[in-house]
């Protein structure tokens, strides 16, 4: 069976990203994903994900963060496609809320250029969003989007270029330790290497049974909307990208309209996921839930719910802290690397988690600060939601 020094099994967001790394070392590496490339069964599909840096979840993650935006320009300048549209956004929302008091912890345990803005001057400078008198702004220059379906694409090209054999529509049926390393099966053969990384996406629950990660895997709508009163005051020049916690904790984000006029600007409830898997995911979206997202916006960013476009799914795969895992496999800590449990936020950081895993797989240790993403801290936690 064909040899190799790294085989990457899912070649999503992450996945790409670790194919294109450990290619660049000169590895040898075999790609396997069960789709094709770019797909949109996953969870790195629908055209923009927000980045920002003053990052309220750790700041823990701020160092990555860094990194991550050195590789979106290395991975725009080396394909010549559009990575990363940074125009700026907001945290919004009460002072003491998590989205903006855990950005300004991490703006200033980071010393990381920001902007406080109160209810009106958030009026003031960008008009489309109306706050409540009691919310406030964190303001970042640097934030805005990125785009996900290029940004897979250019990992695969480079991979490619670099050498890697990339096999699509070939899901992994099984894997088992071989002699110094493992060996992988599926419909189409068996291949063996030294080292395997894993990037299950939503998968995870059914591809990493042996690694105690309670993952909750959900089902997540993004929404398209032609605004009220035509696009252009949600140009990017004119709109930030957001992330708005209302009285509740209930939290929204979104995008300016980047796709021209007619295709509408891009929202989504955070974490208001059902419960779901990928082979029984429900990818139609009822009137009742379009309602429930206009109804919310029209709120805090009237002009935005006019006409609804359209809607589309995808899968957020949570853990119960929201932190990733991203580890030496515990069991089979010499020769397998695993990536999941991204949350719902992971896709700002592929590029620097495909460094990380290269870092892992071909040296067993990464210099990246990622303690916090050890699988250790889940031991014998329940799943997000789980019925005990
Ligand atoms: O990472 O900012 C983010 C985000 C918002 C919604 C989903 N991810």
């Amino acid at each position: 069976s064909p040899t190799y020094d790294v085989i990457v099994i899912g070649l999503g967001g992450m996945g790409s990203a670790a194919a294109h790394h450990l290619s660049a070392r000169g590895a040898r590496v075999l790609g396997l994903e069960k789709f094709g490339p770019v797909h949109n069964r996953g969870s790195s599909h629908g055209g923009s994900r927000i980045t920002r840096q003053s990052y309220f979840e750790d700041p823990a993650y701020v160092p990555l963060l860094l990194r991550a935006y050195e590789l979106y320009d290395d991975l725009a300048r080396a394909t010549g496609r559009e990575i990363a549209i940074l125009g700026g956004g907001v945290m919004v929302g009460r002072p003491d809320s998590r989205t903006v008091a855990g950005a300004l912890r991490s703006a200033r345990e980071w010393d990381l250029p920001h902007e406080m803005l109160d209810a009106r001057e958030i009026r003031r400078r960008f008009p489309t969003l109306t706050p409540r008198d009691d919310e406030v702004a964190l303001y970042e220059k640097k934030a805005g989007l990125l785009r996900p379906e290029n940004t897979v694409a250019a990992h695969l090209q480079l991979a490619t270029r670099q050498g890697a054999e990339l096999h699509f529509e070939e899901p992994m049926i099984r894997w088992e330790p071989y002699r110094d390393g493992v060996r992988v099966h599926t419909a189409e053969d068996s291949y063996t290497a030294g080292q395997l990384v894993i990037c299950p996406g939503a998968w995870a629950p059914r591809l990493l049974t042996d690694i105690g990660v309670p993952c909750r895997i959900e089902r997540q709508v993004m929404y398209w909307f032609q605004p009220r009163n035509g696009v252009r005051p949600f140009l990017p020049e004119n709109h930030p990208i957001y992330v708005w916690e209302d009285a509740h904790g209930v939290q929204v984000y979104g995008f300016p309209a980047i796709d021209g006029p007619g295709l509408g600007a891009k929202v989504a409830f955070f974490r208001k996921g059902t419960e779901t898997t990928p082979e029984t995911i429900d990818r139609t979206v009822r009137e009742e839930e379009i309602r429930a997202m206009a109804d919310h916006m029209s709120g805090c960013i009237p002009d935005l719910p006019g006409t609804f476009l359209k809607a589309a799914t995808c899968m957020y795969s949570t853990t119960p802290d929201e932190h990733f895992v991203i580890a030496r496999h515990p069991a089979h800590p010499d020769s397998v690397t695993v990536a999941c449990g991204f949350s719902g936020h992971g896709f700002k950081f592929v590029p620097v988690v495909g460094e990380i895993l290269a870092d892992l797989a071909l040296t067993g240790t990464t210099a990246h600060p990622i303690g916090l993403f050890a699988p250790a801290r889940l031991a014998a936690a329940p799943a997000p939601g789980a019925r005990t």
